[in-house]
């Protein structure tokens, strides 16, 4: 997959994406990234990429034709088309659905704006998709754009080495919170590892495993329990952690 990044930090972006699992999968050739600076685009001496905004009020605007230019040579860098995709707090929500679906695009370009955004007509011609990474504001797209080429990366067929693939198999694709998670030393000061864990018995660590991840989606994030298409299992285990939960007061 290739995705090429607009914006006036395109070093921010490579910095972001040399570690861990998204700079293994560019090593790998899964992965091209690519910055483009509209500033190597904007006309004159003082490479104006923003002006006022019409109408007044404070703050700049980034302006149309610098990113048209910048687009338009992202763009010609490959001849497979590519959606541009704008990150602002007025874009849809990036879920991990959304995720699937971008990885699986041969390209992508992503737009990142600054200031207090870009001129509405850059917007309404060239971008294709608006996706917002949650409900607060930042200084820029920058930082929504590393989470997404994050998230993106990781779903790269030979991105994940086979430990963490596993994982991810029985985590991501249910739409559950994940399980607790321990290590050594069995017993501390903090408190003991949970004995099931320590049985052998593989089986019942795989219940107890989706039983802890029904029951804390309940506790934290009921409204994932809604989409989730639960099983009689499912439904049986849940019901026994509630009724634990009950015996034990909560936390
Ligand atoms: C600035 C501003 C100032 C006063 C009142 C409202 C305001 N909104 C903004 C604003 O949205 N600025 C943006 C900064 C312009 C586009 C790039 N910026 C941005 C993107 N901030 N936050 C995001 C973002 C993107 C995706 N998901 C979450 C947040």
């Amino acid at each position: 997959m290739r995705i090429d990044v607009v914006t006036l930090f395109p070093e921010f972006i490579a910095q972001c994406a040399g570690f861990g699992v998204v700079g293994r999968a560019q090593e790998r050739g899964l992965l091209r990234l690519q910055g483009w600076n509209p500033r190597d685009h904007a006309e004159g001496g003082y490479r104006r990429v923003d002006d006022r905004p019409f109408g007044g009020g404070p703050g700049m605007v980034m302006m149309i034709e610098p990113l048209r230019a910048c687009l338009a040579a992202a763009r010609a860098a490959d001849a497979t088309p590519a959606p541009v995709v704008y990150l602002s707090p007025q874009g849809g929500p990036l879920t991990q659905a959304k995720v699937r679906e971008l990885a699986a695009r041969p390209r992508l370009i992503l737009l990142c704006g600054r200031y207090e955004g870009v001129d509405e007509r850059l917007l309404a011609a060239e971008v294709d998709e608006e996706i917002s990474i949650g409900d607060y504001v930042l200084s820029g797209g920058e930082l929504p754009a590393a989470v997404l080429i994050d998230a993106v990366a990781r779903l790269q067929d030979g991105a994940l080495n086979d430990a963490e693939s596993a994982a991810q198999d029985s985590f991501e694709g249910d739409g559950l919170l994940d399980c607790p998670h321990y290590t050594h030393p069995a017993r501390h000061e903090l408190g003991e590892v949970p004995a099931v864990l320590r049985s052998g018995d593989h089986a019942a660590i795989a219940r107890w495993r989706r039983q802890q991840s029904l029951g804390r989606t309940w506790l934290r994030r009921p409204d994932l329990l809604d989409e989730a298409a639960l099983s009689k299992a499912d439904r049986a285990l849940l019901e026994a952690f509630r009724q634990a939960q009950e015996g034990e007061g909560g936390r």
